[in-house]
């Protein structure tokens, strides 16, 4: 089964923000906001919501980075995750009951506290190259397969 995602990235004036997951899926971990694209939803009208209900930003200019696809050994799902860089927005981050959000200079980002993957993923995207690739995790959230290209 596979399931489509949003993830963005808001990165401007030599920082990056980020959102401490509260609860559910990859909570404890620092992360970029995005969620589920709902039916009958673009995938860019998913990124803006998701942005706006995890971190309160209003996302006025996105750039499509790339699409990850991350698969796990305890079940049969397959996120494609669709991963935008926010250009413009409005508005100030505010906490969520999902978020706790936190800007970062690009020299400390907390890679350790993060999905194994963004190690790969998000230095290309801070160096503004685009991307495709799969990553695949052990039950313990273990990266086990990694594949990323350049586009
Ligand atoms: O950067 C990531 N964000 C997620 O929500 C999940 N990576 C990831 N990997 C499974």
């Amino acid at each position: 089964m596979k399931k489509v995602l949003t993830l963005c990235v808001v990165h401007t004036a030599g920082q990056i923000l980020l959102g401490m997951k509260k609860k559910g899926f990859g909570a404890g971990r620092w992360n970029g906001f995005g969620g589920k694209v709902e039916a009958g939803e673009t995938i860019e009208a998913a990124a803006k919501r998701e942005t706006f209900e995890e971190v309160g930003l209003v996302a006025e200019q996105l750039d499509p980075f790339g699409v990850l696809e991350f698969s796990f050994q305890q079940n049969n799902e397959t996120l494609e995750v669709h991963v935008f860089r926010v250009l413009a927005y409005r508005g100030q981050p505010q906490e969520s009951d999902e978020m706790a959000p936190r800007w970062f200079a690009l020299n400390e980002i907390p890679f350790d506290k993060m999905w194994a993957d963004d190690w790969y993923g998000l230095p290309l995207l801070l160096a503004g190259k685009k991307f495709r690739g799969s990553f695949r995790f052990s039950s313990d959230d273990e990266l086990i397969e990694t594949s990323l290209i350049e586009n």
